[in-house]
């Protein structure tokens, strides 16, 4: 070492403030002696000779130190900074994916950078991706129609990774649409939307989606009870008539469809059911949905009843629901669903007298449950009550053997809540979600505390029993949270994700619609719990979300083919070659096979007459990667998006006459902006 270099780092390490605010965090980071992660830190700084750097906020700094000094940072903050960065090119470890909420998106999200990496878009038109505006994403979206009708926008709550032997297998995802009970099937080989379901019997879902061990089914629980297929009832017959159910949807994984003809309901009591898990290793082929409004409360507060919510509030149980979903498929394979609309329902007496529903009381107004990853457990958390109940499956199955239960209203068994009850964990006020890591701990979103309580599970889990552990505050009023594949058989712990629905004042102020917060948390084993990154969400509220180490995750760079369906995943028969772009016309027919690459559209000249029934077909004939053209067509509200291989079609009357340029929306090449043509309408008269 030379001279100078020792006299440099004697000087630093002299420095009160670098002691006191920079080593501890750093060395405790990086899992170096703090010594030694200086001495690196500071050698690479010196040796890059020019220390000099421009820092965003303004200003030169000649250091990491001068830095932290001038940027007024903590150890921690320093730590938590080091624990998420990530240079330019490297990639992130896990990828998020985060229901959009009111957008009727996902987000994906890298983590621990937690960039956003990709809006998919599902249940709206998204025009970047093209999505709504080519003839089969608009089939897509028009799958979801209800009643005949358009629905231009989702309400994302629960995306759910496809699962081999319950654990993501990175191949399908699949989210609902809590506002029109539907749900989606997205493709994680090109990211992107194939198909949309409308439950023909209900207008909202909540618990779901959930899939099983081995997506044989995808499922989805109703949340607000409406009479099946949601005709009008007088809400003075809300016992009699109106109804919930809790849905099993047949995944055909070869096709990547669900299939509503093998998919069917149970029929359930209006109980308003919410969030549900399905069973996995021991607990397989059963499934569990929470309820909030056993008390069957319809509001009526102008009728001097009491308001909705305090109606549903009056008992001091609710009702978990335990379903045999395995059992129930076996019922309908022998022809005992009934059917209404077209769809199978398993209705309440063969539910009952087949063994495929039984009830458990719940503290009251419950959120979540979630099961243990060796599914032998269920926790249950009451957003009214400070603790998590924890069921334990083995005497759930005690409990139906032994039998002679109490019923409810609707003839459904009671197992009684002692005999199925392992453990209480106080954990704080307002739980809601919880999610698993891999040294037996679990971890409880506390909504009204805005915090995530670290708390321990019993044997075999841990040694040390059902107990809180620690909390660790969080901005604001936290929702789900969600840990590295923390709801699977295999749960991998290191980071977890609170998703917050209230910002306050974490952001610059953007007026009065505030962004969430996404905040990254450090759940490492061996130190507390500590708040690592806030990323706000500026485009609706995101409620659950999973996360996956990105290498199980198998997309594809460009399309495998030139000319390549994007719904179907093969080649489309109107995939079109270079050199075989052709305009064809019959009466008043045009179809046009176009290609597009770097940087021209052929043809890039096209006339029709006024009237003309358009048929337009463009393929990207390119096969580098990224290189992705746009086609946007001005007052025909057309824009599509090409990327390498990719064939699209888009169909439409040729009503308006006119001089209209079409352009490449996407800045492909130093001649993107002569990537255009003219698309000329000739007036009838
Ligand atoms: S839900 S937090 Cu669908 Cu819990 Cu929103
Ligand atoms: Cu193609 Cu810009």
């Amino acid at each position: 070492m030379s001279e100078e270099r020792g006299e440099e780092i004697q000087n630093l390490s002299n420095r009160r403030f670098r002691r006191r605010t920079y080593l501890g965090g750093l060395g405790a980071a990086l899992a170096l002696p703090a010594s030694a992660a200086l001495l690196s830190a500071c050698n690479r700084l010196s040796e890059n000779g020019g220390t000099e750097t421009k820092v965003a906020g303004g200003g030169i700094s000649a250091s990491a130190e001068e830095i932290i000094a001038r940027r007024k940072l903590s150890p921690d903050d320093v730590t938590a900074a080091l624990s998420t960065y990530l240079p330019s090119g490297r990639l992130d470890d896990y990828l998020m994916f985060a229901s959009g909420g009111q957008s009727g998106q996902v987000l994906v999200i890298g983590l621990p950078s937690m960039r956003l990496l990709k809006l998919i878009a599902v249940f709206t038109p998204e025009p970047w991706q093209g999505y709504g505006f080519s003839d089969d994403t608009k089939a897509v979206l028009d799958e979801g129609k209800v009643a005949g009708r358009s629905i231009t926008w989702g309400d994302t709550h629960h995306p759910a990774l496809s699962e081999t032997d319950g654990d993501y297998d990175g191949q399908w995802l699949f989210i609902n649409d809590k506002a029109n009970s539907r749900l989606a099937v997205i493709d994680l080989r090109d990211f992107s939307t194939k198909q949309i379901v409308k439950n023909p019997l209900l207008l909202s879902n909540h618990g779901g989606t959930f899939v099983t061990p081995n997506t044989e089914y995808v499922l989805e629980g109703s949340q607000y009870g409406v009479p099946l297929g949601w005709e009008y009832a007088p809400i003075t017959e809300y016992k009699e008539k109106y109804r919930g159910m809790l849905t099993c949807w047949k995944f055909d994984r070869q096709r990547g469809r669900i299939i509503p003809e093998e998919s069917f309901g149970i029929e359930v009591p209006p109980y308003g059911q919410d969030l549900a898990d399905a069973g996995k290793l021991v607990s397989d082929g059963w499934a569990f949905w929470n309820s909030f409004n056993s008390e069957m409360a319809t509001g009526g507060d102008m009728q001097g009843k009491p308001p909705l919510e305090m109606g549903a509030s009056q008992r001091d149980m609710d009702y978990l629901h335990v379903v045999n979903w395995k059992k129930a498929v076996d019922v309908v394979k022998a022809g005992k669903a009934e059917t209404i609309k077209g769809f199978k329902v398993i209705r309440i007496p063969t539910a009952v007298s087949e063994g495929i529903l039984y009830l458990i009381p719940e503290p009251k107004s419950p959120h979540g449950v979630d099961v243990t990853p060796k599914g032998d457990y269920l926790v249950v958390a009451g957003k009214l009550d400070p603790h998590v109940t924890v069921y334990s499956f083995a005497k759930i199955q005690q409990a139906i053997q032994k039998g002679n239960y109490e019923k409810d209203d609707f003839g459904i068994p009671i197992l009684p809540f002692k005999d199925c009850l392992e453990a209480q964990v106080e954990v704080g006020l307002g739980p809601l979600h919880t999610q698993f890591d891999d040294q037996g701990y679990a971890y409880t979103s506390l909504f009204l505390d805005s915090a995530v309580s670290r708390w321990s599970l019993g044997k075999p889990y841990r040694d040390d029993g059902w107990k809180a552990i620690e909390k660790v505050p969080v901005q604001y009023n936290v929702g789900h949270v969600a840990a590295v594949t923390g709801d699977t058989v295999k749960p991998l712990g290191g980071f977890l994700v609170a998703l917050n629905k209230w910002s306050v004042d974490r952001f610059a102020n953007v007026g009065p619609l505030l962004p969430q917060n996404l905040q990254l948390l450090d759940i490492a084993k061996d130190h507390k719990m500590r708040v690592l990154y806030d990323l706000p969400i500026g485009n609706a509220e995101p409620h659950y979300a999973q996360i996956i180490p990105r290498e199980r995750i198998k997309a594809f760079e460009t399309y495998p083919e030139v000319g390549w369906n994007t719904i179907t995943q093969s080649k489309d028969p109107n995939g079109t070659a270079l050199g075989k772009e052709r305009i064809a016309r019959d009466g008043n027919k045009v179809e046009i096979w176009m290609t597009s690459v770097r940087s021209h559209f052929t043809p890039d000249l096209i006339e029709v007459n006024q009237g003309d029934h358009i048929v337009w077909h463009i393929t990207n004939t390119e096969k580098a990667r990224d290189a992705t053209h746009g086609f946007a067509l001005p007052l025909y509200n057309i824009n599509l998006s090409l990327e390498p291989g990719k064939t699209e079609t888009v169909s439409f009357v040729a009503d308006a006459s006119g001089t209209f340029p079409f352009y490449c929306t996407e800045f492909c090449s130093a001649l993107h902006l002569e990537m255009m043509g003219y698309f000329l309408v000739k007036p009838s008269s």
